[in-house]
């Protein structure tokens, strides 16, 4: 159908964004690995790309499509995007901002809650007959009372913050400059904020600057009562110095949404009982996913119709 604008599906799709894809465009499907000096003719007439936020758009897909205008991601974190390369191009990038808000933020405070309170392990207390064999739940900390920071008070931030606001002793935070309008205490300093916080919870945008942000020496200041929770990238920790840290009981636990080079976990974790580990499943709701997908489908509708675009990154 030559009416149709040619687009790529980069790396594989959720199915009902492929499906309001396909009603709309010409779909080719490529491969995240795919030998991108051997693309088929049609694809390198594509306009649009669309890709989850874990394969993104590097520079080197981008520039195997000549034709391309625009980016649409399927995330809200655009870290796998190489936005300069797309602003020197002249091609537009749009993400997923907002939809996704709320249920990243509900995982966040489910991850607080399962590290502190020691729930998987003890769900496997429970199904390994321990506890019916008389053995005892040691006890936990608890969240109520304590001092949460957290890393990023972005619009994730502050929805975790509003969730833990009437438990929390205190919500105290960092970001590169202090927020407007956050009723929560400001701290100048990363490791100033963990060594206040009983608790910190990761919630800053991934990318360049954010890399290994969260180091030893900041998991020092943690404590060794301290529980981590990540749910924004993996690469904003340095995962060597976290396993580290966990192992030798410099930090308490850590609930884990997100991995330096997912879908690989680091083994050492596996086998820690005071860890919760997560598939990166922070936006995968029902509800959320479909939003997503509408709101992807919404800025390229925008794009081919020569509007605004709703949501655009560059
Ligand atoms: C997705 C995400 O799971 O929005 C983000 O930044 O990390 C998640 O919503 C991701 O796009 C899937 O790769």
């Amino acid at each position: 159908d030559t009416q149709r604008p040619a687009i790529v599906a980069y790396g594989p799709l959720y199915p009902y964004l492929t499906q309001q894809l396909e009603s709309r465009f010409t779909v080719h499907a490529v491969a995240a690995d795919a030998d991108l000096d051997a693309l088929p003719a049609g694809v390198r007439d594509a306009r649009a790309l669309v890709s989850f936020g874990s394969v993104g758009a590097p520079a080197a897909i981008m520039d195997a499509l000549p034709a391309l205008e625009i980016v649409a991601l399927f995330s809200v974190g655009y870290d796998k995007v190489d936005v300069d390369h797309a602003r020197a191009r002249g091609i537009r990038v749009t993400n997923t901002p907002d939809v996704l808000t709320d249920d990243v933020a509900d995982l966040a405070v489910g991850l607080l809650y399962a590290a502190v309170r020691n729930i998987p392990a003890n769900d496997r207390l429970v199904r390994s007959g321990g506890w019916a064999r008389g053995k005892k739940p040691p006890l936990s900390a608890r969240v109520t009372g304590s001092r949460i920071g957290i890393l990023g008070l972005g619009r994730i931030g502050r929805a975790i913050a509003w969730r833990l606001e009437r438990q929390a002793g205190e919500i105290l935070y960092h970001n590169r400059s202090q927020a407007q309008d956050a009723p929560y205490r400001y701290v100048a300093d990363a490791i100033d904020l963990a060594r206040q916080s009983d608790m910190l919870i990761v919630a800053t945008s991934g990318g360049p600057e954010a890399a290994g942000l969260v180091d030893a020496a900041m998991l020092d200041a943690l404590g060794p009562q301290g529980v981590i929770v990540n749910i924004s990238r993996g690469s904003v920790i340095d995962e060597d110095a976290l396993v580290a840290a966990l192992a030798d009981g410099r930090i308490a636990g850590a609930g884990l949404d997100v991995f330096a080079h997912e879908p690989h976990v680091p083994p050492a974790l596996l086998a820690m009982d005071h860890v919760v580990l997560q598939p990166h499943q922070g936006s995968a709701t029902v509800h959320t996913r479909a939003a997503m997908a509408d709101l992807v489908i919404a800025n390229l509708d925008a794009w081919f119709a020569g509007e605004a675009l709703p949501t655009p990154v560059v």
